[in-house]
């Protein structure tokens, strides 16, 4: 297993789109547990292989208290969406920044398993917001993206002038 590198806003990568995975393979299942482990050690809720500059839908979760409720979504899609929420939301590509979000507050998502196999799950709350953060990612939105342009500004400043200090 391997740390992977996170790359920080106001990184242009940040804003790929991914590309469907095509077949849930060795590569993809080492390349999940691989990201499960950068996530642990962050720690966060979840990563987008996007954050790892690996262009491919998959995304991995866990928001049990425990860290013991790992989930892998390979091509994660959205089929239902019902009623909106506002929460605040950080993200390890945007270091030290966090602000409010509105988010659809319960969701349907269909996906792929580590094994190949499609499945369905409902989700509300913080694993409902964690996973549309996550498939933002992959279709190359960042939360800040969200916010105001006056904001987005200020993020970019702050960020890039935080990259210059810890060269
Ligand atoms: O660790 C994370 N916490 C979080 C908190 C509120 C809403 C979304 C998140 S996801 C974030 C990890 C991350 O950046 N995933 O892309
Ligand atoms: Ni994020």
């Amino acid at each position: 297993m391997a740390i992977l590198n996170i790359l920080h806003y106001p990184d242009p990568r940040l804003h790929k789109v991914a590309k469907p995975v095509d077949q849930v393979d060795d590569e993809i299942r080492t390349l999940a547990a691989n990201m499960a482990e950068t996530m642990y050690a962050a720690p966060g809720i979840g990563l987008a292989a996007t954050q790892v500059d690996v262009h491919r839908r998959l995304i991995v979760v866990d928001v049990s208290e425990n860290k013991d409720d790992l989930r892998v979504f390979i091509n994660p899609e959205i089929v239902t969406a019902e009623g909106a929420r506002e929460g605040e939301e950080g993200c390890l590509s945007v270091p030290g920044v966090y602000d409010k979000v509105e988010r659809a507050e319960s969701i349907t998502v269909k996906a792929l398993g580590l094994d190949g196999k499609p499945f369905k799950l409902d989700a509300e709350g913080l694993l409902a917001v964690c996973i549309q953060h996550e498939i933002d990612h992959l279709n190359g939105v960042v939360f800040v993206d969200h916010l105001s342009r006056l904001k987005q500004n200020r993020i970019r400043l702050k960020l890039k002038k935080r990259a210059r200090e810890t060269m």
